[in-house]
């Protein structure tokens, strides 16, 4: 039955604990109205047909009322929503009541892109949680609105600037699933895609397509260079992917939002009301934290800033990272 539903209607697939009960209403709204449109069409059709206007014959004296018919067509159809009403909010109250041991996720929405902060300090652009385990979101803007909207949670909540919002869910099963903002938000709107990475909680859980479990992923975030396995220069690499710097940069030498991460090291930049100024470590590191300190001629101060959530040490990896991509002199 649900395969046929499907056909009509495809959803994607579900992936929360209130998942099937909204799938359920919807559906149950869905046939409802199917049935009420094909029966009253019906019968405007049927009865047009029979009581057209024949040649030669008057049409008889019409009764005005019956009151029986219309307290019912009017009372059933009450309960009916009062039904759908109760059933709606029930799966409502659920999904605005997070558990008191949610797991507690800060999600940042800036022009464009997302931003997650776990409890451990950790932060990336992609929203990783621990399977069977209730998380809520602490969402905040830093400038217009967004909307966190994951379609396999049945999960869809605004994110407004100036003050927190929330959310909450628990995955059934582990995997890869979409995350994207669905309120229109500028040029760019169509880049804050993501994923949400569900992760087992142990060994046994592990699948190709999620080959950590959440701690052993977290662990591996909380330090890009994975205790000195990495270069600082490939750590930075990691870092300017868990911040979602290149939704805005290129790494390749080509103009995006803003200016290319290769290029530009060690030369000097026009800097809007300001004049030539050389990019070194400090301009970096300046550019991180405060962006708009000085803003490049030819671009819009479109860049948030990462102040308070970018550990010194990490800037010193992005910082590593631009200057090994740059030409060879
Ligand atoms: C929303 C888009 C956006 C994101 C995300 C973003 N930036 Fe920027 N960035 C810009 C824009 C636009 C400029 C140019 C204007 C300015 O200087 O503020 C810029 C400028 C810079 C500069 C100065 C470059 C130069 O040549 O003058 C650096 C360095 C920089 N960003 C690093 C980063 C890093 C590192 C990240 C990730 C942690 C990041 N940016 C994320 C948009 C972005
Ligand atoms: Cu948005």
């Amino acid at each position: 039955m649900s395969d046929l539903l499907n056909l009509i209607t495809p959803f994607p697939e579900q992936n929360s604990t209130f998942a099937e009960s909204v799938d359920s209403l919807y559906y149950f709204i869905f046939w409802l109205s199917a049935v009420f449109f094909v029966l009253i069409i019906g019968l405007m059709v049927y009865f047009m047909m029979k009581y057209r206007r024949v040649e030669g014959q008057e049409p008889e004296k019409s009764p005005s009322h019956n009151t029986p018919l219309e307290v019912s067509w009017s009372v059933l159809p009450g309960f009916l929503v009062l039904f759908i009403f109760a059933w709606g909010f029930n799966t409502y109250v659920d999904m605005r009541t997070p558990p008191n041991d949610a797991y507690e996720i800060n999600v940042t929405a800036s022009m464009w892109s997302w931003q997650f902060g776990y409890p451990t300090g950790a932060v990336d652009g992609e929203l990783h949680i621990p399977v069977g385990t209730p998380v809520k979101l602490i969402m905040q803007s830093k400038d217009v609105i967004h909307s966190l909207y994951v379609p396999a949670f049945r999960a869809k909540q605004d994110v407004v600037p100036g003050r927190y919002s929330g959310m909450w869910f628990e995955a059934t099963k582990t995997g890869k699933f979409d995350l994207f903002c669905t309120e229109y938000c500028g040029q760019k709107h169509s880049d804050m895609i993501t994923k949400v990475v569900v992760h087992p909680l142990n060994k046994e859980g592990v699948t190709e397509e999620v080959s950590q479990t959440f701690d052993e992923w977290m662990e591996i975030a909380m330090d890009p260079a994975e205790g000195g396995k990495k270069t600082p220069a490939e750590a930075g690499q990691k870092v300017v992917g868990m911040f979602g710097c290149l939704q805005c940069h290129s790494v390749d030498g080509s103009k995006k939002v803003g200016p290319s991460f290769k290029g530009f090291f060690g030369k000097e930049v026009d800097i809007t009301g300001v004049g030539k100024v050389k990019m070194d470590e400090n301009y970096i590191r300046e550019s991180i934290l405060e962006p708009n300190a000085k803003v490049r001629a030819g671009f819009d101060p479109k860049m948030p800033s990462f102040k308070g959530n970018m550990k010194d040490e990490w800037i010193d990896y992005v910082i590593a990272y631009i200057k090994s991509i740059q030409d060879e002199k």
